[in-house]
């Protein structure tokens, strides 16, 4: 079975590093990993269907996502009080977290996370090869099988 990621990235935190969200997101699908989470880079809101759903369907769907998950990906340079809840989550849970930050000048990551000795936080400048192979190693030292 290809493994199962929790791909979380920021909505209402704000949406600039949306395109790319869906450049890792594509990355990791065509890596043979299964995206739970596709929405979170998709550019219009209303593409997502999430019109439909009340925020409380929302909220349910994405928590058995997460419970469901085998490991949580959460790209944090734009901060997000949604994907801090997640990887609070995810860590109760003992589902392996990878933070993605790229630094700048402009922002520096939580101490919440930066701190955490659970998390494993990877910087970089980039979406390139060298992303998806951290990623890689990330998911076998935790032993979730890649495809
Ligand atoms: O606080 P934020 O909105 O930035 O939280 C983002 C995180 O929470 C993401 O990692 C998602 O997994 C989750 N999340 C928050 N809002 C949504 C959503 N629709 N759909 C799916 N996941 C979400 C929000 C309504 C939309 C029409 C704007």
């Amino acid at each position: 079975p290809k493994p199962k990621l929790y791909f979380a990235g920021s909505i209402r935190g704000g949406r600039e590093d949306a395109a790319l969200y869906m450049r890792v997101i594509q990355g990791l699908a065509e890596r043979g990993n299964e995206v739970l989470t596709e929405h979170v880079g998709k550019a219009s809101l209303d593409m997502m269907g999430e019109g439909d759903l009340t925020e409380q369907q929302i909220f349910e769907r994405d928590m058995a996502w997460l419970r469901s998950s085998d490991a949580v990906v959460a790209e944090c340079t734009v901060p997000s009080l949604g994907v801090g809840y997640e990887l609070g989550l995810a860590e109760s849970l003992g589902i392996p977290v990878l933070v993605l930050f790229r630094p700048s000048a402009e922002r520096s990551l939580s101490a919440m996370l930066r701190g955490n000795s659970k998390f494993t936080v990877h910087e970089y400048a980039d979406v390139d090869g060298e992303l998806f192979a951290a990623i890689s190693a990330f998911l076998e030292v935790h032993g979730v099988p890649t495809a």
